[in-house]
């Protein structure tokens, strides 16, 4: 039997969820490496198996594959999850460029400066709600939710990650060595 995918992240959504889900629909089991500490990240580093010494990485079929979207398209591809011709790929790359539009701006918005929060927390409800959320729930979210295999990943006792909460995001912080404003100079927004 082929090994289980390994997953090496810290112990949280981020960019490893939408991978955490992907192959909750493709029914593979997987295992965890979640790093606690900027050591723990460091050694994955001196590894030399990060391309571009970041994560999400996924270990699988003897690869080491990096960036979120490249490691989402291969289990796509490979568990038929990938649409079944060029203009059904395309459907599908327009949901996840949104998605990651989206997620982008809901994940990295812990990281905002206290004196940023208001302004950019009233700039990502009316981007959610204006722009993202009707194209989601025309259907798509019923349709997705479903799915038997992600009804069970959305049972509690899930590989499902819960939300950031203030102590894992002093650990996160701490990994990664952040100490500025994330939010701006990650999401291409200009906030008035
Ligand atoms: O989508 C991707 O995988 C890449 N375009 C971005 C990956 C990334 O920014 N990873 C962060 C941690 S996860 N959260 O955002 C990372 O590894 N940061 C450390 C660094 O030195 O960049």
């Amino acid at each position: 039997m082929a090994a289980k995918p390994k997953l090496y992240y810290f112990d949280g959504r981020g960019r490893m969820e939408s991978v955490r889900w992907l192959l909750a629909a493709a029914g593979v089991e997987y295992e965890e490496v979640l790093f606690e500490t900027a050591e723990d990240f460091w050694n994955l580093i001196k590894s030399g198996k990060l391309m571009y010494d970041q994560v999400p990485m996924v270990e699988m079929d003897g690869m080491s594959i990096v960036q979120t979207r490249a490691i989402l398209k291969y289990i796509a591809a490979k568990y038929n999850l990938y649409g079944k011709d060029l203009k059904e790929r395309t459907i599908i790359d327009m949901y996840v460029e949104g998605m990651r539009d989206l997620n982008d701006m809901i994940m990295l918005f812990p990281f905002s400066l206290p004196e940023e929060k208001q302004k950019i927390l009233n700039y990502i409800l009316e981007r959610a709600t204006q722009r993202f959320f009707p194209v989601y729930e025309k259907e798509f979210k019923a349709r997705v939710s479903k799915l038997p295999r992600i009804q069970k990943f959305l049972q509690p006792g899930s590989p499902r990650k819960p939300p950031m909460d203030d102590a894992s995001l002093e650990a996160v912080k701490k990994i990664f060595k952040m100490d500025k404003s994330l939010f701006l100079q990650h999401v291409n927004i200009q906030i008035k």
